[in-house]
């Protein structure tokens, strides 16, 4: 963190009209904390801190860049020592998943945006263009920006109108994980996808250098069967869940070597709901709230972190369990992709002889759900046009019939790359098998009963 007493006591220096060169030296005494601390009366002279004292951040030297799976960051070019970016909301023909497209409204071609990654003390300047059918703003969720950088509109700046483009500058004055989205009809727009993530490196790093920093994004959707737009009125029956606008299968694995540190930075802006995301095969340490920096004594050991609408949170590991450990929403609904959250309850229902006297009316019917829904996806059922329905995919031993806020995070020892490794191989011992007659008399004293329900 930048401390605003820090910048009065550098604006002093620097009112002159000196913005940039006095700003090389390193950040001495830097508060490693993200949160403000000062006294209200530093507070109120803010503006004051909204000006240039550092040069760029360059990746690679001052920050290791993120990982944004499935998608990007966004390019930026140094102009006057200042970073520019450009933003277009734009509308976007988006995949979800092999098998579901629709039209969504994101940033340069991509749903969500890609992430914005800079360096706590960098000026940057953010140029909006919209290409949508009506006005929009962005908010910078979480930055400490001069009120009329803000981004609601109406309340901050005037709206930017469609073929408008708008121009926001300010200088980064904390680090940690924030987010943008529109704040302009927001229900629609949010509900369409025009958001992204924010990663404000710190001037000073403080603590273990992390070798692997992802960053994910939640949101959920309505999507019904067989439409090709986003229901934005939806305010409970969501059925297309999503890390960084991919629903599982969709989602790509977060790959680590043994030993690597890894960070995972999670962001929500779900249009209602909240996601308990949830890590198998580790306990991690939640380092950062909201974007500001926990110190260790603070660091809420587990492995679920609620990441509530509107919030962010990063976690920290050493991978030191290899494997392909499964992280998603543990709200069951999101994780089951498009299922009909109608449909009639089967489950323990006999069918008898009622597939056949109904397929002389409905050729090839077929009822499904009586024992569990698992199989539909599985069973490659035909599904109506552009809908994954129950759809999960095959893994390494049988079927996964998982979707939605779910995706794998996969260690290994010995990886050349971070590509995707492939399904883990495990040790011999390490599996659990189909429990052999012998050991069950052993240890049981009998064979159980084998009648299913
Ligand atoms: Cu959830």
């Amino acid at each position: 963190m930048i401390s605003r007493r820090k910048f009065f006591s550098k604006a002093a220096v620097a009112a002159g009209g000196v913005a940039f060169g006095a700003a090389t030296r390193p950040l001495q005494g830097a508060e490693p904390l993200g949160q403000p601390s000062e006294s209200p009366e530093n507070i109120r002279g803010n503006t004051l801190a909204d000006r240039q004292e550092y040069p760029p951040g360059e990746p690679g030297k001052d920050y290791t860049p993120v990982i944004t799976p499935n998608g990007s960051a966004l390019p930026y070019k140094v102009v006057g020592g200042v970073k520019v970016f450009h933003l277009i909301a734009e509308g976007v023909d988006h995949e979800f998943a092999p098998g579901l497209r629709a039209y969504c409204w994101g940033f340069n071609g991509q749903v969500h945006g890609p992430t914005i990654e800079a360096v706590e003390g960098d000026r940057v300047r953010i140029y909006v263009t919209n290409k949508l059918p009506e006005n929009t703003s962005i908010h910078w969720h979480g930055l400490l920006v001069p009120s009329g950088m803000d981004g609601v509109a109406g309340l901050s700046q005037k709206s930017i109108k469609p073929g408008e483009t708008y121009k926001y500058e300010f200088t980064l004055r904390q680090h940690g994980t924030h987010m943008y989205h529109s704040h302009c009809d927001d229900m629609t727009q949010i509900a369409l996808g025009l958001m992204g993530m924010i990663v404000i490196h710190p001037r000073t790093p403080t603590g273990p250098k992390v070798d692997r920093d992802f960053v994910l994004m939640s949101s959920e959707w309505r999507i019904d069967v067989g439409t090709r737009r986003p229901v934005p009125t939806e305010m409970t029956d969501f059925n297309v869940l999503t890390f960084n606008g991919r629903a599982f299968p969709g989602t790509a694995p977060l790959v680590a070597k043994y030993g690597d540190r890894v960070r995972i930075r999670f962001g929500n802006l779900s249009p209602m709901e909240h996601h308990p995301i949830h890590l198998h095969g580790y306990s991690w340490k939640i380092t950062e709230m909201d974007g500001s920096q926990l110190p260790e004594s603070a660091q809420q050991p587990g492995n679920t972190v609620l990441v509530a609408v509107g919030q962010t949170r990063a976690v920290e590991f050493i991978a030191d369990n290899p494997g392909d450990w499964a992280m998603h929403c543990h709200m069951t609904h999101h994780t089951m992709n498009q299922m009909g959250h109608k449909a009639p309850n089967l489950i323990g229902v006999r069918p008898g002889k009622l597939d056949q006297k109904v397929s002389k009316l409905l050729p090839g019917y077929m009822t499904m759900g009586e024992s569990g829904m698992a199989d539909m996806g599985e069973m490659g059922m035909p599904v109506p046009r552009n809908s994954i329905p129950m759809v999960g995919m095959q893994g390494k031993h049988d079927y996964i019939d998982m979707g939605g806020l779910f995706t794998i995070v996969k260690v290994r020892e010995n990886l050349t790359s971070y590509d995707d490794p492939g399904w883990y191989q495990n040790p011999p011992g390490t599996l659990a098998t189909l429990a052999s007659n012998e050991d069950l008399q052993r240890d049981l004293g009998e064979l159980p009963s084998v009648k299913p329900i």
